[in-house]
């Protein structure tokens, strides 16, 4: 198959966005970065709100079809103020990514204080009540997304350590989802691409025949700015740190005024996708930091898109 000119493969909601400041029964700066479950008939959906204070935390949405969302009256889950938790909250929480294990319902998110970011674990069984588990990397780290299933025997997660600046993913392993370690280089940015400046995990990994997908997110940095686009990437099931495939070009690139226009411009980012039963999949994404929207396509297609690095006889 030729490389993808001039058009992105996945197709958005025409009444995108799905939710703005419009929607939230409260005063709040923006919406955006959301991360979906279903569960049943129902689409739940826990949402990266910005104050107007300035900083992040969580609310809860819910939907009977995944594309229109009703906010819950007050937020599910703020930066705490308690310890030990308050020290590393007090600037924040971010970018919550939902999985689910053995019908438990957990969220990895970004953690942030004066000592920079960190990812932090919670998890929820009813969506009402939600435990903070632990903080489970030292400052430096973002983007942890939880594999759905352990891999050997351990819990998996994908990171993105700062390192010398260069954003690259990394995996991690842990036998109780507290104490993390085993890590390993995944993959990184690519010179000349779309994603040549950094690169993180954004949708928790879905299990295919052909191994994780992961739905990650590019940035390139331009003379403007960076720019987000959304990615794909195909990882071993066995041993995620391996990379079958990789697409060349961006799932999904900033180009409606509401993915340029916003608190950040021309950024699209995605933080989980809903498989449907037809192989339809959503995946969920805040657009210039400042609302959400939805766009889809289907599984194999997507599929597809991670091994046009071996077509074109590119390294992934
Ligand atoms: C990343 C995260 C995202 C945000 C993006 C663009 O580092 O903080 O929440 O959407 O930057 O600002």
């Amino acid at each position: 198959m030729a490389m993808r000119i001039g058009r992105d493969l996945l197709h958005r909601w025409g009444r995108n966005p799905i939710l703005t400041i419009e929607d939230i029964p409260y005063r709040c700066n923006t919406v955006f970065n959301g991360t979906p479950v279903k569960v049943g008939e129902e689409y739940l959906m826990i949402l990266r709100i910005e104050g107007q204070q300035g900083y992040s935390f969580f609310a809860l949405a819910r939907s009977g079809d995944g594309l229109h969302f009703e906010v819950e009256p007050t937020p599910c889950l703020m930066p705490s103020n308690v310890e030990p938790w308050k020290s590393w909250e007090e600037n924040g929480i971010e970018d919550p990514r939902l999985t689910v294990i053995d019908g438990e319902y957990y969220i990895m998110y970004t953690a942030v204080s004066r000592y920079g970011h960190c990812i932090a674990l919670a998890k929820t069984g009813d969506f009402e009540h939600f435990e903070r588990m632990a903080i489970v990397s030292e400052p430096g780290n973002k983007d942890g997304v939880l594999f759905p299933e352990t891999v050997n025997g351990l819990y998996a997660r994908l990171d993105r350590p700062f390192g010398h600046d260069i954003g690259s993913v990394w995996i991690s392993y842990s036998p109780d989802l507290i104490h993390w370690g085993k890590s390993e280089f995944c993959f990184a940015p690519r010179a000349r691409f779309w994603d040549a400046y950094r690169v993180g995990a954004s949708a928790p990994p879905i299990r295919t025949e052909q191994g994780w997908l992961e739905i990650y997110h590019g940035v390139k940095w331009t003379s403007a700015g960076p720019i987000y686009r959304m990615g794909t990437v195909m990882l071993d099931l066995d041993d995620p740190a391996h990379v079958l495939g990789r697409c060349l070009s961006p799932l999904l690139s900033p180009r409606e005024d509401y993915e340029r226009i916003g608190d950040v411009g021309n950024v699209v980012f995605a933080c989980g996708a809903i498989v449907e039963p037809d192989k339809e999949v959503k995946i969920y994404y805040g657009a210039a930091d400042t609302s959400i929207c939805v766009a889809t396509a289907s599984l194999d297609e997507i599929i597809e898109s991670c091994f046009e690095c071996l077509e074109e006889g590119v390294e992934a």
